[in-house]
């Protein structure tokens, strides 16, 4: 299967919950009436865009109709298609390629969201293009977390930076940087840890590691990208506010949009917090991880069956 179709796929059950109820709702009105446009909020309410997101489209929609671009119901589906697509633009972003390498990438998020997974993608998708990357084991909390990283380090020819359990992450971050620099590494991608319970250690966690590394390259990390789990929806939001509040970040993963109901998440982060996402997954294959093209997910959702 090709990545189009995984993502499609993967959205099936989000397209279930979103475009199949419009669906519904257009057939069961002849007319775009108030009731038609109470329910058509409703079934975006309930599709994970988010409140302001939903407060927005119906402003567009009723321009719309006020316009004449939307004159029955059916005129519907395709009018949100286009002004979702819009809405999930990038802006233009700063490319890898302006910074004089290595060009640092910090991976943040809580436990479980897919950061290490990321990190083995991430690896193998630069690997592919040509550049020298390196990994590094910045989750120091467990062993386990430092195994997995080298497995993906293995399975990506990637070299893995790391020292031993329990050890400072900002001492990863340095050597990572540092052997970055030796070896003129094009990328490297530092791991963090997630655990939230202790919330305020983490956030001085990573702001001491951020501190080590603009110390030795001065407008690093180029990146801070937060992984978020599309299948936690709203609670993802949440996560990007608080992580938002403790590092400067620079744009989304979203992760496990293969098989969620929730992928109108995507929605909500570039609306509701302005943050670009970047990268998406939909599996956990080393393949499954690819630059985020609105068009494409867009089409994904809006796809006919
Ligand atoms: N289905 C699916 N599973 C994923 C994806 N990304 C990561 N995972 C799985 O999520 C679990 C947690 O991933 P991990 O990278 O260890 O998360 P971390 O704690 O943030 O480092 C693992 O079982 C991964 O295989 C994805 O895009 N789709
Ligand atoms: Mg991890």
């Amino acid at each position: 299967m090709g990545f189009f179709d995984k993502l499609k796929a993967g959205l099936e059950k989000t397209r279930k919950s979103f475009t199949e109820k419009i669906e519904q709702l257009v057939i069961g009105y002849a007319t775009i009436d108030d009731e038609f446009l109470d329910d058509l909020e409703a079934v975006l309410l309930s599709a994970d865009v988010g409140v302001s997101t939903t407060a927005k489209l119906m402003t567009e929609i009723r321009s719309g109709i006020k316009s004449k671009e939307i004159n029955y119901p059916e005129d519907l589906k395709p009018f949100l298609q286009a002004k979702i697509s819009v809405m999930l633009l990038r802006e233009p972003q700063v490319e890898q390629d302006i910074h004089e390498p290595p060009v640092v990438m910090l991976i943040v998020g809580v436990n479980g969201v897919g950061k290490t997974t990321t990190i083995g993608k991430l690896a193998s998708y630069y690997h592919e293009a040509g550049k020298k990357v390196l990994i590094a084991a910045g989750d120091t909390f467990r062993a386990a977390a430092i195994d997995q990283l080298e497995i993906w380090g293995q399975r990506t020819n990637t070299e893995v930076i790391k020292h031993a359990e329990g050890s400072d992450p900002a001492a990863v971050a340095f050597d990572a940087v540092q052997a970055a620099k030796a070896r003129r590494a094009d990328i490297v991608i530092i791991d963090t840890a997630g655990r939230l319970h202790t919330k305020s250690n983490l956030m001085e966690e990573l702001k001491k590691i951020n501190r080590v590394i603009a110390k030795e390259i001065p407008d690093a990390p180029h990146e801070t990208l937060l992984v978020l789990d599309a299948t936690t929806g709203q609670n993802a939001i949440n996560q990007a506010k608080l992580f938002g509040d403790a590092v400067k970040l620079s744009g989304v993963v979203l992760t496990k949009l293969d098989g969620t109901a929730k992928g109108g998440v995507v929605i909500a982060i570039k609306n509701e917090l302005n943050l670009p996402v970047k990268w998406v997954g939909v599996g956990e294959g080393v393949n499954d991880l690819r630059p985020f093209d609105p068009a494409e997910f867009a089409a994904a959702l809006f796809a006919d069956k």
